[in-house]
């Protein structure tokens, strides 16, 4: 007997489903195999994945991740297009970076660095900054090994020490006392309390200046006595500089690798994404001496293997074009700076009229603010959250805008100290801010 079509389909929609029951009855009943392994215990929650998605409605005002709506210059995007109009730049490319990259690299990090940079030897071309960090921290630490890390830190450094089986070890940067915090350089690295959490397990320290998300420039004094700690414990430096070029006026960037006995000890991590403002082409490198480098490219060749080569063609073009200009006006890294300061003074303005707090940063493309002076009752929310998820949680929904909060970035025993601030970047354009402007001038009106 023939079945007609409509039980024919009954049935095959029947079947799929009791197919589909079974891989989820299989979930269920999981194995011990099934369970992850142990270096990612613990480590499946974080801020982007959280915030990200909850800001991604086009009606909400999105200050929180930090990318920038304003256009790269045009110069990268042509080269990029350029580039995968060459049919060799759409296959693989040396794996440790494109040749011309790493030159480019060497040639611009030469001057800064005042010493000759061995592209082949001393630098690697990584997945964004991200991966320049993941790099350093497999290929160098070792399990039972203590990492320091200052807090606030980017939120990435603590899991990757985890993952590679080693314990961070933090130390809060602190509000100078008697000043009222006006700005990141009144937060400062207690040298004493610093000193006591090298011991002799000590592989690392992870510094990042510009500091995301506070804005600190460590400066020269600062950086020396890092510097002479690492010396003394004989310990390696993972220095985060992913925002170098953005200092603003009164301010320097500093590298740590540059002060007497730090070079062969240092590795330095930049992101093109943050030099050139093209976040999603995710390119970044590590540079430093080549007994530490082959140990990155270990990792990167047995991982990775290599980079996206038309994105690399088009940075390499983007810093010779720069390289021609440094030290002028019109040199992307400055004029950058000079833009976002013109930003940063006008969202620093806004933050002051209705009465918050913000810590004016020396450099980067954040923001915090004390948002303290509101008073925002959140007891409502019944979440075991920090108070500054419920309030970021909580603008997003009410007042349609998106920041980022600043307990992402502390371990558990800072959190009280920092519960009170959020996070607003300023890479945007003009209207962007106006439109957050308007947001926080209507606060208590609506
Ligand atoms: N290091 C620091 C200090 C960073 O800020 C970043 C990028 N973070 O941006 C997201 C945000 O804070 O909103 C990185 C490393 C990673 O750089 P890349 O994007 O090149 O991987």
């Amino acid at each position: 007997m023939s079945i007609s079509q409509p039980f024919q389909n009954i049935i095959k929609f029947t079947s799929q489903f009791t197919w589909r029951r079974r891989l989820c009855t299989s979930h269920y009943t999981m194995s011990s195999k099934h369970t992850p392994a142990r270096r990612i215990e613990g480590l499946d929650k974080n801020v982007w994945v959280a915030f990200t998605s909850v800001a991604a409605d086009p009606s909400i005002v999105n200050l929180g991740q930090g990318y920038p709506d304003i256009p790269p210059p045009s110069y990268v995007k042509e080269a990029l297009a350029k580039a995968v109009a060459v049919d060799r730049l759409n296959q693989y490319t040396r794996g440790f970076g494109h040749p011309s990259l790493v030159k480019a690299l060497s040639q611009v990090y030469g001057k800064v660095y005042g010493r000759h940079i061995d592209p082949l030897k001393e630098v690697l071309v990584t997945v964004g900054g991200y991966g320049s960090l993941f790099n350093s921290i497999q290929g160098l630490v070792e399990e039972g090994d203590e990492v320091i890390i200052i807090e606030p830190f980017f939120d990435c450094y603590v899991p990757m020490v985890r993952m590679a089986g080693a314990k961070p070890v933090l130390i809060p940067l602190r509000p100078k006392s008697g000043t009222k915090t006006v700005t990141s350089a009144d937060w400062y690295l207690d040298p004493d309390e610093l000193s006591d959490k090298f011991t002799s397990r000590t592989k690392a320290i992870i510094i990042n200046t510009p500091n995301n998300p506070i804005g600190k420039v460590f400066t020269r004094d600062e950086l020396q006595m890092i510097a002479d700690l690492c010396i003394k414990h004989d310990t390696l430096c993972f220095s985060d500089e992913v925002y170098e070029w953005l200092v603003y006026k009164g301010h320097q960037h500093v590298k740590i690798a540059t002060l007497p006995g730090m070079w062969d000890r240092t590795i330095t991590i930049g992101s093109a994404g943050k030099t050139f403002s093209v976040t999603g082409w995710k390119l970044g490198w590590s540079i430093g001496p080549e007994h530490l480098i082959k140990h990155l490219q270990t990792v990167m060749m047995n991982s990775l293997y290599t980079c996206p080569t038309p994105l690399q063609e088009a940075v390499a073009q983007g810093f010779l074009v720069n390289y021609e200009l440094m030290g002028q006006p019109e040199c992307y890294f400055s004029s950058l700076a000079e833009e976002l300061e013109g930003k940063r003074d006008r969202l620093a303005a806004v933050l002051q009229e209705v009465g918050m707090t913000p810590i004016i940063p020396e450099g980067g493309y954040f923001m915090l603010v004390d948002v303290t002076s509101l008073n925002q009752d959140l007891t409502h929310m019944t979440d075991d959250e920090a108070y500054d998820y419920k309030f970021v949680k909580w603008m997003i929904k009410e007042k349609k805008l998106a920041a980022i909060p600043v307990t992402a970035f502390v371990g558990e025993e800072s959190r009280k100290q920092f519960e009170k601030y959020i996070r607003l970047c300023f890479i945007k354009k003009d209207c962007t801010l106006e439109a957050a402007g308007n947001i926080l001038k209507n606060w208590r009106k609506v």
